[in-house]
């Protein structure tokens, strides 16, 4: 199988630590992919061809396997969750699928801010807007604080796609914007302090991006 990776993506990185929790590492091959700052606000013109060939939307992670193309995260990890894991990492049903969703929701609604402000903030000073930025920042630790407060304490023992997202969205967050989120909810911030030293989240620590 085939993932289309960078070193930064918060999105590639919960499909590495998902891949890495289940221990199959070795049947994918990474294709790294390169992105100029422009991507922001730019259609990116230089892409691989064959990246661009397996994915219209054009964004990264994207998985290639014999029978299917996959290129959206959730979709991804919800595939290697069924295909290789037994649904070890989400469950299939009942109450404790849909609590995990609710993390989850949360989890990526922050990611998704948090690139947002990135895109934003790759913008020329005069067309940056302040306020989109601070929408984005409110939204971040708004997410936080909620995990912490619904969800921390019913953590289980299994770092599962809950947990493995959430952990994704605080590293990434500390990662770029550094430790600020961490006043707005500490008891996450102790928490994700010893999952960040799993080997899935250590092997995966985020690094700019190539840019060509
Ligand atoms: N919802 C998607 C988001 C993927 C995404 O936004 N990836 C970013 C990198 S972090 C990307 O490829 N951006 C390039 C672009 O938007 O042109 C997922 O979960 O995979």
């Amino acid at each position: 199988m085939r993932l289309y990776v960078t070193p930064a993506s918060p999105w590639v990185r919960r499909v590495r630590v998902a891949i890495e929790e289940l221990g199959i590492a070795d049947r994918f091959d990474y294709v790294q992919t390169r992105w100029p700052h422009s991507w922001g606000t730019q259609t990116v013109t230089t892409l691989a061809p064959d990246f661009s060939a397996a994915t219209p939307v054009a964004r990264i992670p994207a998985l290639v396997t014999d029978t299917v193309t996959l290129t959206d995260s959730h979709a991804i990890v919800d595939y290697l969750n069924a295909e290789f894991g037994a649904f070890r990492l989400l469950t299939r049903e009942g109450d404790a699928r849909w609590q995990a969703l609710a993390v989850i929701a949360i989890a990526s609604g922050n990611l998704e801010a948090q690139i947002m402000r990135r895109a934003e903030l790759l913008r020329t000073e005069e067309k940056r807007s302040d306020d989109f930025i601070a929408k984005m920042r409110d939204r971040q630790m708004r997410c936080h604080v909620a995990i912490e407060k619904d969800h921390l304490a019913s953590f289980g023992d299994t770092f599962d796609l809950a947990q493995i997202t959430t952990a994704v969205a605080c590293g990434y967050d500390e990662w770029r914007y550094g430790p600020g989120w961490r006043d707005a909810a500490p008891r996450l911030a102790a928490w994700y302090d010893t999952v960040a030293q799993r080997p899935s989240m250590k092997i995966t620590e985020p690094a700019e991006t190539p840019q060509r």
